[in-house]
């Protein structure tokens, strides 16, 4: 007899599926603009679906591989990357993926375009959204800086279409004694030299995507007797390129490659900097305020990859209750199965707005059409939005992986991958206590105002909502919610700092 085959789950062109997508951009963005994404949008789905996908796994199934010495015993220090890694530098090039957000096109609706075409791209991207991520920050830091002439050409090929000319950022901050607590914990030391140039000496930890052409790091300037500020105020930013035009390394080694729980497509290293040149970018001491612009793109990108991981899977797991039988018949018909699908599906629409929310803020913030308020509201969101989405992405990938039955434990399905690649989402970036701190240091430097917008917000939407009986109990539990934050805000001010942080870490998860 023959043997029935399961047939397996899969997406079509993620872009054309995605309802929640399309009516976000059909009610946002203005009509002509509309017209010019969803072409390129429809195109891009298809290329994903095709193209891009497989090229994704093979960069999972052909990790970066690590060469300290050539045959003749050399010192070497070569990073190998698969073709389709390489591959994906180009295509992230030829679909403009950092250049949409810096060229402007459609004026405040760029970036939200940009975030848009990262997140279709993100879960089949092979890891390479990490680079993409740290590029985009870079970026971000130089046009802050307003593009200073030594940092032209950087500039332009950071946000170039070209992939001849593309290049990608990395980000060099954690050291061995402090990857949250930079500011205690970086001993690389930068040593002016005659020209004006400085040569970093120090090791960094964790660095991502380490075939990258160039990075922003910190150190501390040694004066004439060699001595360094301590603390945050010791802090500087420098640019480097890590390669020479012959592929030698700027005066660093490369000790090993990390060999990491997920992300395994991307080379994570521990280097020497043994004297590295690099060019001082920020004021002398404001090293981490510079590279804070720089954190607030990273972070970003760190939820699209959340909310795309939550959406691939959710996608795959209600593909599979339409082909799975069980207790004869389809999981879809099993209403238990469906609101567990349902549950998830909320979590991923709920992060997704929020996302669109976030870039939404920026795209205005960077077109000078920002209100203070919306201002405000960006700060507070984005740390916000990091550490939610961070953790969600890991428990939904748990759920949906349970959805899938003993087949989303099985390797060759992709879906273990996933699954391992949310877990970093939490830790990299900032972590979440982390993330709270910064919650709250958006809190006590804006003196409450960044809380003050915040509720102002919730107190509109609540009034536009109030009319729609569907949503009554929502808008009451949304009513409640805001009462105790209120009153939380009115006592914070009389705590002690221990409790406010305290207190602060509980509400960023209620
Ligand atoms: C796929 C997507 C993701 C791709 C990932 C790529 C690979 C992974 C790469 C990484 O993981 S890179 C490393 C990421 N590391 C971190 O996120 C560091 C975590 N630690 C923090 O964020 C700490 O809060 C911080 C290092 C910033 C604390 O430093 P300080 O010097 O002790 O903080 P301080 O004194 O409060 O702030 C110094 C200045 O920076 C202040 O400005 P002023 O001097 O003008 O007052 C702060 O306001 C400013 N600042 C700090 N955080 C800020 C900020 N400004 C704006 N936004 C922020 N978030
Ligand atoms: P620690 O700072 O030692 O933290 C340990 C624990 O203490 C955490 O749970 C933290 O939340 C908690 N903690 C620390 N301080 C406080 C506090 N004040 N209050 C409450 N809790 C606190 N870094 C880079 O710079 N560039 C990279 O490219 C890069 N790539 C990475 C890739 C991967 C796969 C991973 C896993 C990490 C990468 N990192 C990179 C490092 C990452 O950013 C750090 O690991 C992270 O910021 C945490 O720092 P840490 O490891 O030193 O942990």
């Amino acid at each position: 007899t023959e043997t029935l085959f399961q047939e397996q789950p899969e997406t079509g062109n993620q872009y054309l599926e995605d309802t929640l997508l399309r009516s976000y951009l059909k009610t946002h963005l203005p009509p002509k603009v509309l017209e010019e994404v969803h072409q390129d949008l429809e195109r891009f789905g298809n290329r994903l679906l095709t193209k891009i996908q497989p090229l994704g796994w093979e960069c999972e199934l052909n990790p970066p591989v690590f060469r300290q010495y050539d045959a003749w015993g050399r010192r070497v220090d070569h990073i190998h990357t698969c073709s389709a890694w390489r591959r994906m530098k180009e295509i992230s090039a030829e679909e403009g993926l950092i250049a949409e957000a810096y060229e402007r096109r459609y004026s405040n609706w760029s970036r939200l375009y940009q975030a848009v075409k990262l997140y279709l791209f993100s879960s089949s991207s092979g890891g390479f959204s990490c680079p993409l991520a740290m590029t985009d920050g870079a970026a971000k830091v130089i046009e802050s800086l307003g593009i200073p002439g030594s940092l032209k050409n950087a500039f332009s090929r950071l946000t170039s279409r070209d992939p001849e000319k593309f290049w990608t950022s990395g980000q060099w901050m954690t050291e061995r004694r402090g990857g949250s607590d930079v500011a205690n914990g970086t001993e690389t030391v930068a040593r002016e030299q005659p020209d004006g140039t400085y040569r970093l000496y120090g090791f960094k930890w964790f660095t991502s995507a380490a075939d990258s052409d160039v990075t922003l790091t910190l150190a501390r300037i040694a004066d004439a007797e060699g001595q360094c500020t301590q603390g945050s105020r010791g802090l500087s930013l420098f640019f480097l390129r890590v390669r020479d035009e012959e592929g030698k390394l700027n005066s660093i080694q490369v000790q090993r490659l990390k060999d990491k729980l997920g992300t395994r497509q991307m080379a994570t290293a521990e280097l020497w900097l043994q004297g590295a040149r690099a060019e001082l970018i920020s004021a002398e001491g404001r090293g981490v305020a510079a590279i804070s612009n720089m954190l607030n793109i990273t972070r970003i990108h760190n939820v699209i990859s959340a909310v795309a991981s939550m959406r691939r899977m959710i996608s795959l797991s209600r593909d599979y209750a339409r082909k799975r039988l069980a207790f004869g018949k389809l999981l879809k018909d099993h209403p238990l199965h469906m609101q567990t699908i349902a549950r998830m599906e909320v979590q991923v629409r709920g992060a997704f707005l929020l996302l669109m929310e976030i870039v939404r803020l920026l795209g205005l913030a960077e077109t000078n059409l920002a209100s203070e308020q919306d201002q405000l509201l960006l700060r507070l969101l984005i740390p916000v939005a990091k550490l939610y989405t961070g953790k969600q992405a890991s428990a939904v990938a748990v759920e949906a992986m349970e959805s899938f039955g003993g087949q989303g434990y099985m390797e060759d399905t992709g879906l273990p991958v996933m699954l391992r690649d949310t877990l970093v989402l939490s830790i990299w970036e900032g972590t979440t206590n982390i993330l709270s701190l910064d919650v709250l240091r958006s809190l006590t430097k804006s003196q409450g105002q960044v809380m003050a917008a915040f509720l102002s917000t919730v107190q509109k939407k609540l009034e536009l909502a109030s009319g729609t009986e569907e949503l009554a109990p929502g808008v009451q539990r949304t009513r409640e919610a805001i009462g105790s934050l209120q009153e939380f805000m009115a006592a914070a001010g009389s705590e002690q700092a221990l409790t406010m942080e305290l207190a602060a870490r509980d509400f960023s998860y209620s």
